[in-house]
This record gives structure tokens, sequence and C-alpha cells, in this order.
């Protein structure tokens, strides 16, 4: 039997008005029984409110600020240099294509459509690799990178339970969401050396090994959030050799690959080398950044692993994780992504727009340090170039942070990083006396 209380409708709930005006309900406006609707507090009343998040966050305070100075170098998302949002042309081919052959929108299967796929791990380890050919890889397309690495952390919840999670130290703040909403613990890595600006490799290969044997290492597979900051290769070499003598399982998450070097080859180095070396992976991919497909939330988990018969009976654990968070991928986005990749001449016009994007940044990065040098040069401002990818790790405190919001109405996270891939050419000089200007808070 429902009470009188819960039978009303759940928007019952009234603004505090005087006492003299008729209630209304807030949200549709139908009169609502005064006497019980004084008495109306909700059973969730003690719920507290989530402080907003530290990245999308910033993009919510962007949009309350009415200032023409404004400028939003919070999210990791790639602008013209008109501060337009871009839609890639091998994106609007292939929505071409896809309209000519009147694709249907039917459920896909649990683990995603099979030609994204397919084409996923090629970009992912290169087409032929031994890996893919011989079905040892299991692929199953997910929620962008995001969804990607929540199923790969359920995965480990329930398959490698009592395991610990590494993480760098800083690293894109989700990272932490994730494995904890998973009930999985984690702990950090060194990896960012404020004096030098540069990889705490000495401080990281330490805590490698020191983690328990079989600890899952999570790694940026390239353009690192929010340092701009990548090992070498030869430093990769060094982490592989670590990864190997401990057997820990390391976890890539590669979610620029294209806007490190501007090549999608050469972003992929660090994961096919570690799949060259037969040390088995997981890799979380997402093609939000690189074909610009943020919303449509495209993406993958993937497991590199040393036989077949193991690959398929972790691709069908996979899919009975998912089908408890969501049942079946989205199908446009990956329509898209499966038609660029598997297309050779979209293929080649993707790699072009990706120089393009990545081009923009370098050449931007490049204004904003003139720009630096100009303003103070008794400061070293060479991490800027140093730095790759989207993002600056500025080094600016958070009372920093605050003078470049509240007073030059730059929006960026409390870390200090700063998205260049949202900075046109002809702000750089603002920005660099906003930046030169909070130094000195
Ligand atoms: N992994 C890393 C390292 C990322 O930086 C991001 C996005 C993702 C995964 C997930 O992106 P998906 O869109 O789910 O594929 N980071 C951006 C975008 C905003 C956000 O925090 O989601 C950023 O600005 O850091």
């Amino acid at each position: 039997m429902l009470s009188g209380r819960s039978a009303l409708p759940l928007h019952s709930q009234t603004a505090r008005v005087p006492a003299a005006a008729p209630r209304r309900c807030v949200i549709c406006a139908h009169a609502v029984n005064a006497a019980v609707a004084t008495k109306q507090e909700s059973r969730l009343a003690f719920v507290e409110q989530a402080p907003p998040d530290p990245i999308l966050g910033v993009s919510e305070a962007f949009k309350r600020d009415t200032s023409d100075d404004r400028l939003n170098l919070g999210v990791g998302a790639y602008r013209t240099n008109d501060l337009k949002p871009y839609v890639l042309n091998v994106v609007k081919k292939a929505e071409k294509i896809m309209i000519e052959s009147e694709e249907n929108k039917e459920y896909l299967p649990i683990e995603g459509l099979a030609a994204f796929n397919k084409a996923t791990a090629q970009l992912l380890l290169g087409e032929g690799h031994p890996a893919i050919k011989e079905e040892r890889v299991a692929t199953l397309q997910s929620l962008s990178g995001t969804g990607s690495l929540r199923v790969g952390a359920d995965f480990i919840g329930k398959f490698l339970p009592g395991r610990t999670v590494y993480l760098s130290n800083p690293t894109w703040g989700n990272h932490k969401n994730i494995f904890t909403d998973a009930g999985v613990e984690w702990k950090e890595y060194r990896y960012f050396d404020k004096a030098t600006v540069g990889l705490a490799f000495e401080g990281m290969l330490e805590d490698l090994k020191a983690a328990p044997e079989g600890s899952i290492v999570v790694l940026h597979g390239c353009a690192h959030n929010p340092t701009g900051v990548d090992p070498t290769r030869e430093q990769w070499g060094a982490i592989a050799d670590v990864v190997e003598q401990k057997g820990h399982m390391p976890f890539f998450d590669v979610a620029y690959q294209g806007f490190a070097s501007g090549s999608l080859d050469d972003d992929a180095w660090a994961p096919r080398f570690f799949a060259e070396r037969s040390i088995e992976m997981m890799v979380a991919q997402s093609y939000s950044k690189n074909l610009g497909l943020y919303a449509e939330r495209v993406g993958a988990i993937n497991y590199v692993l040393a036989d077949a018969a193991a690959a398929k009976r972790v691709l069908s654990q996979n899919k009975r994780i998912a089908r408890a968070l969501y049942s079946n991928p989205p199908v446009h986005g990956a329509r898209i992504a499966s038609i660029v990749v598997g297309r050779p001449e979209l293929f080649a016009e993707w790699n072009e727009e990706m120089g393009m994007m990545a081009g923009r940044i370098k050449d931007v990065r490049q204004t904003l340090y003139d720009e630096l040098v100009k303003n103070n040069p008794d400061k070293d401002w060479s991490f800027v170039t140093r730095q790759i990818g989207m993002f600056s790790f500025t080094g600016l405190s958070p009372p920093q942070v605050e003078n470049m919001t509240q007073k030059h109405h730059v929006y960026m996270t409390k870390d200090g990083r700063i998205s260049l891939a949202g900075l046109p050419s002809n702000k750089a000089a603002n920005l660099a006396s906003a930046i030169v200007d909070s130094f000195k808070v």
C-alpha cells in the first residue's frame, strides 16, 4: 500500500514561497495540497552535494562567465584557431557513406561492432600484427576511454582480486574515480619531477620495483595527461624490463594516439613495443580526441594475451561485465571509426587531418612560449615547448590558478594544467601576460 505521502507525484516539491501564495509544484506548476506540501521532505534529503568535477566542472564555470576575454583551457578538446569545435572531414565522409548504405539501428552484440573491433585492434597494434592473426587479442567495444577503463577495472576487481593498481602521480583525475568505484585498490608511482619539469624516471622505476609482484600498472600510451611528459624509447625499455621482472600487468590508457607526434603509428609505439616483447597487457582506447568523436563515446578495451583460448574466455567475461553495466555499446561512432580505419584512402586522409590538428597545437605552443619569454625573459619557459600533446602543465599553484580565473578569465584545472587545444594564436599574448602575472601571486 502506498502511504499518502509517497502517493504524491515525485516532483511535488514546492519552492519556498510566502505563506499566502498558492503552492505550486516547481516543475509542472500544478496546485499542491498545502497541508501535505509543508510536511514534505525528501527521504533523500540527507544526500550531500557532490563537488563539481575538477575538469568538466571548469566548462560549467566558464559558461557562466560573460567576459569577452574568457578562455576555456580546462577540458582537453580540440578547437580550430577560431575556437570552433572541429568535425573532421573524414568523419563527414564516413557519415555520408553510412547514410547512403541505410544502416539500421538494431542492437549491437554485447562486444560491439565486429568491423570496429577489428579496426581498433589494427590501429593499436598495426595491420597484420601476429597477436591479431593468432586471435590472441580480446577486444570489446565500450563507451569511449572512460567506459573501457571501467570495464577493465571491473575485470580486475573480479578476476585479479587483491591486486593493486598503480597510477602515475599525477594522472588524469578520473582514473582514481574509476578504480575506486570498481572497488579496486590503487596507489601511485612517482612520475613527475617538479625540479626538472620532466620525468621522475628513477623514482618511477623504484616504485614499480617496490610494488608487489603481479601489480597492475596504468601507463599513458602517449601524451601523458596532465604533464605532457612521456618516457623516451630507451626509458620505455627500462620500464618494460621492470614490468617483466616483476610480472606486472601493464594497463595502457591510449586516449591521445596521434596527438603526441601527429602520427597515429608513431604514437602507438609504446604499447606495440610491449606487445613485441610478449608482455601481456590491457589497453583502453578512446576516439574522443583523435577522431573528434567526443559525444559519440567510441572506444575499446583490449587484452593482448599469450594464447587464443584465454583471449576467448576473457572476452566472454568482459561481455558479462558490459551486459550489466550498459548491455551493448552505441553504433553510430563505431561505424564512423571502422570506416575511417578500414578504408585506405580515408585512413590516409585521417593521418593528414591528425597531423594538421597536432600541428596547430604545436604552433600555438611555440607562440605561447615566445610570448612568455617576451613577457618575462628571466624565467626558464622551455618546459612549454618540451611538453607534448594537448596540454601544458604550467606549475601554477591552486591560488595562482584562482588568479588566472578570477582576474584574467582563464579557465583551467586546479592542478595548473592548460589545454593548448583550446587556445587561438591571437590570445597567446593575453594568456602569457596572465601566466606571468599569476606567478607573482
Ligand atoms: N584517459 C585520459 C588520459 C584522458 O585524458 C581522457 C579524457 C580519457 C581517458 C577519457 O576520455 P573519453 O572521452 O571517455 O574517451 N580526458 C579529457 C576530457 C575530459 C574528461 O576529463 O573526461 C581531459 O580534459 O582530461
